[in-house]
């Protein structure tokens, strides 16, 4: 079984800037947790990670037939594409969206997610722990 762990703009900067926002570890090390935790559930974890909308789309699609999951932090795109959107109805497996910080307590354009009216479940503010979370909530969803 194949879970994807998608990744959107700028989260290519995890523990360089912000970490009073976003934490200490890299996105190397949250993608080495997202494995080691999918590894302990049997599962198989890809990871990717893109600051460009069509490239996120490109990988969602071609999810289709090879995942029966995605978890996505789609950084700002979350609140702003209906692409990212689309490409996500059009597949059949199970969806997390995942935000790092509580997002309902910053600005109010990070308030609406175009993401969440497809999302089997949204996970927001546990930090970087959020993934690892995400995964064994995953496993759950499609355990047999
Ligand atoms: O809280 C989250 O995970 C967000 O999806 C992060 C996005 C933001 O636009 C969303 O509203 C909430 C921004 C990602 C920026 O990532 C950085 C990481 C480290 C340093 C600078 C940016």
């Amino acid at each position: 079984m194949t879970i994807l762990v998608l990744n959107g703009p700028n989260l290519n900067l995890l523990g360089q800037r912000q970490p009073e926002i976003y934490g200490a570890e890299t996105l190397a090390d949250v993608e080495a947790s997202c494995r080691r935790m999918g590894g302990e559930l049997g599962i198989e974890v890809r990871c990717a990670q893109s600051n460009h909308e069509g490239q996120l789309v490109d990988w969602i699609q071609e999810a289709r037939g090879t995942a029966r999951g995605i978890v996505i932090n789609a950084g700002a795109y979350t609140h702003t594409s209906v692409a990212i959107l689309d490409a996500l109805n059009a597949f059949d497996g199970k969806v997390i969206e995942l935000h790092i910080s509580n997002v309902h307590r910053r600005e109010g354009f990070r308030h609406h997610s175009y993401l969440s009216a497809r999302a089997d479940g949204v996970i927001a503010g546990f930090g970087t722990h959020g993934y690892v979370l995400s995964i064994r909530h995953m496993a759950f969803l499609l355990a047999p």
